[in-house]
């Protein structure tokens, strides 16, 4: 099939973005980046993702997709090779049903434990926790979530081995410890030493920067209500 223009609208520090980069550096498709200022949104971004205004958003032939998972799936049918989600039925609602789960509880878990204070701190940490519980299990005995090579679930959690250590940096606090999840710490190495998906990563010191100053921001607000 041939590939057609492609864009991403996307954002450096942005880990929705990452994933999307990801799955067409994988699939072989070449593409043209377009880096969103999220404090200073451009008429393209509200063009093609009036709804969310969010990064990131796939452009094909100047059709828009957003939602990174539904950007990942629509990725996944529009180019065949190196396949992301499972071909048994089943197999793919699970993939999706964990992809989901980290977004929702992992990811959402991450930021909310790096955010909160005092008492409140440590009942995020615990809730994140036990959310990181369940995709141990999920990574347990496997290489890689898709197998022995890298799928759907693993573009999805891949914001972990950079973006969970910034957000722990960030936030004063351990979440990922290599004795409570030996297997998802070891899926994270794995995963970072993948050439592709190193040389499409956003310089730690950047990132870190960037939390930095979300945090700072939010904890301004926090502090200035009336
Ligand atoms: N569910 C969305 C989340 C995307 C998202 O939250 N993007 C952030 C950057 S990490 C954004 O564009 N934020 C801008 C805003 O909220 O105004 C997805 O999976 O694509």
């Amino acid at each position: 099939m041939p590939m057609g223009e492609v864009k991403v609208i996307g954002a450096a520090t942005s880990l929705f973005s990452a994933r999307v980069e990801w799955a067409l550096k994988l699939k072989g498709v070449a593409y043209e980046y377009i880096e969103e200022d999220l404090r200073n949104k451009s008429p393209l971004l509200l063009k093609y993702n009036p709804i969310h205004k969010k990064v990131p958003v796939l452009v094909h032939d100047g059709e828009p997709v957003s939602e990174s998972l539904v950007i990942l799936e629509y990725i996944d049918e529009t180019w065949k090779e190196n396949p992301l989600l499972p071909e048994e039925p089943y197999e793919r609602a699970l993939a999706r049903f964990w992809a989901k789960f980290s977004d929702e509880k992992c990811v959402f878990g991450a930021w909310g434990a790096c955010r909160a204070e005092g008492e409140e701190k440590e009942k995020a940490i615990e809730s994140a926790h036990e959310s990181l519980a369940y995709l141990e299990k999920q990574i347990e005995g496997k290489k890689f979530f898709g197998g022995e090579q890298i799928g759907f679930l693993d573009l999805v959690v891949g914001w972990m081995p950079l973006w969970l250590g910034v957000m722990e940096e960030a936030g004063g606090m351990k979440l990922l410890e290599a004795e409570k999840f030996p297997f998802l710490h070891e899926w994270a190495q794995n995963f970072i030493e993948i050439p592709l998906i190193k040389e499409c990563m956003p310089p730690r010191e950047k990132l870190a920067n960037y939390f930095q100053a979300s945090l700072s921001y939010l904890r301004s607000l926090a502090t200035n209500k009336p």
